[in-house]
């Protein structure tokens, strides 16, 4: 019988949205797909995401991150990947601190969430912020929207954001002062929707803009980016493959889908199964 070698062991540091397909609903399906083994560490749980499906329910153990993590490193597991998206309070930027120093090897990808469309997300406090920006330091992968790329440089968010292939590079290479791998997502650059990397390697890469947008997808290219690099592939050509994903995802889902609740990434999983290594 073929030998399979193991699944990468990416530890995800996330919240648990029931409903409205955004973090963890989404990172876990994809990076299985993807053929890793996804280790959830959920920052809370919520009944739904914060984007307008009214109040969610909360349930947040300010002491499960940091014991989790205490029980993992217990059983000696060692993980490849942390990747953490959506903190739920400035404290909880502990747990992925914790992560980095449990295992100093593992790739740190981290997608920090604070906002989007030009305001920050109300559940997110200033402390926050700075938490974030401080962990960004220690992170080799950062994936901000053209928001949190602001949030994190700590200018003031412009009323309407307009850019050029140039104007969307030198943002991404200004926040290597933060890391040395950006990816800074959703930029509207005439009919399409790019994304600037700046690190290895600089690109734009454009995509026809598709005039919807949904919750999650920044999650969705994350989760994409993460698995990919995970595989061995090049920051662009990870990028690449997961903006592609996403616009599928994007026009799949049904025109009258109601947005709130994501896009229909499901049915397209099958693209991106891999044959084991
Ligand atoms: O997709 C980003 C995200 C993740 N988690 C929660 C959110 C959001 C965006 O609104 O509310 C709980």
């Amino acid at each position: 019988m073929q030998q399979i070698t193991e699944p990468k062991k990416i530890l995800c540091i996330h919240d648990l949205s029931g409903a409205g397909r955004c973090s963890l609903s989404v990172v876990m399906p994809v990076l299985a797909a993807l053929g890793h083994q996804p280790i959830a560490l959920p920052t809370a749980l919520l009944s739904t995401h914060t984007g307008g499906l009214g109040e969610p329910v909360r349930a947040e153990d300010a002491h499960y991150g940091l014991a989790a993590l205490a029980h993992y490193a217990s059983l000696g597991i060692s993980f490849d990947c942390i990747y953490s998206g959506y903190l739920a309070t400035a404290a909880q930027a502990q747990v992925v601190a914790r992560a980095y120093e449990l295992w100093p090897d593992a790739k740190k990808i981290l997608d920090p969430v604070l906002g989007d469309d030009g305001v920050r997300y109300a559940s997110i406090s200033e402390d926050l912020v700075g938490a974030v920006r401080e962990l960004c330091r220690k992170a080799d992968l950062i994936l901000p929207n053209a928001t949190e790329a602001y949030l994190l440089l700590d200018r003031p968010i412009p009323e309407a954001m307009s850019w050029t292939d140039e104007t969307a590079q030198a943002m991404a290479s200004e926040l290597l002062a933060l890391a040395p791998g950006v990816i800074v997502t959703g930029l509207r650059i005439d009919k399409y929707v790019a994304c600037a990397g700046a690190g290895k390697e600089q690109f734009v890469q454009k995509k026809l803009h598709l005039d919807r947008s949904f919750p999650g997808t920044g999650d969705l290219f994350g989760a994409l980016v993460t698995g990919s690099m995970e595989r061995g592939n090049a920051l662009s050509a990870a990028a690449d493959s997961a903006a592609d994903f996403v616009a599928s995802a994007i026009q799949a889902t049904g025109r009258d889908a109601d947005p709130r609740f994501g896009v229909w990434f499901e049915p397209l999983l099958w693209r991106i199964c891999q044959q084991p290594y």
